[in-house]
């Protein structure tokens, strides 16, 4: 099956326009979804550039994913959001979303994944798989945790973390739905180029 690939947003000193642009350059050139990830933005500039970042998904036909906020999520009508192990419970988070948003769960380990999938969470992401410079990482988890992961769940599993073009033949085998990428994408020099390489590599997966 086809695998994902979800572009999630860091800025990296650009214009705002230059962000959009990037975004919207992985957009058309075959990202699958958009998560945006912004942690030191007010809440009204995380919904205002959620509101910017939203119309560029729309006119792909791609969802749009926010991180942490459910009320940035619902206040833009975006497609979802993702939580990480210190926000909300799932169960609580799914109830304040209801049943028509996506709900991604961050899962480093067989028995949050079990859990979240049980409590409501459409997708998984689980990592860091590889080391990041993007997040300061806590704990790490590996290719064996992600394989066990993915088998005992029967919801996407999407990986995260270090994740370039060379490593993703690293993924085979292990059952995941696709890969998850901020880096390796809005640091790259020629954004459709390096979106087209990693859909080629996830092809061979
Ligand atoms: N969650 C786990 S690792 C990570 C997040 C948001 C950052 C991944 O960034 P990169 O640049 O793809 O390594």
């Amino acid at each position: 099956m086809t695998k994902q690939l979800y572009l999630v947003t860091a800025r990296y000193g650009e214009t705002e326009s230059e962000f959009l642009n990037k975004v919207e350059t992985a957009c058309a050139n075959g990202v699958t979804l958009v998560q945006l990830r912004e942690k030191n933005l007010s809440t009204r500039d995380y919904y205002e550039l959620a509101l910017k970042v939203k119309q560029i998904t729309d006119r792909y036909g791609l969802k749009l994913i926010i991180d942490d906020r459910i009320d940035i999520c619902q206040a833009v009508d975006a497609g979802g959001v993702h939580i990480g192990d210190d926000e909300l419970p799932v169960n609580v988070a799914r109830k304040l979303l209801g049943k028509e948003k996506l709900l991604g769960v961050s899962a480093k380990t067989v028995a949050r994944a079990t859990e979240a999938a049980a409590e409501g969470a459409d997708y998984l992401g689980t990592g860091t798989i590889f080391p990041t410079q993007t997040k300061v990482v806590t704990k790490q988890t590996s290719v064996d945790t992600l394989r066990e992961i993915t088998a005992s769940v029967n919801i996407p599993v999407v990986a995260i973390g270090g994740i370039t073009e060379d490593r993703i033949m690293t993924f085979k085998g292990t059952g995941i739905a696709g890969i998850s990428v901020v880096s390796e994408i809005m640091k790259a020099d020629d954004i459709a180029k390096k979106v087209q390489h990693l859909k080629k590599k996830l092809e061979q997966l």
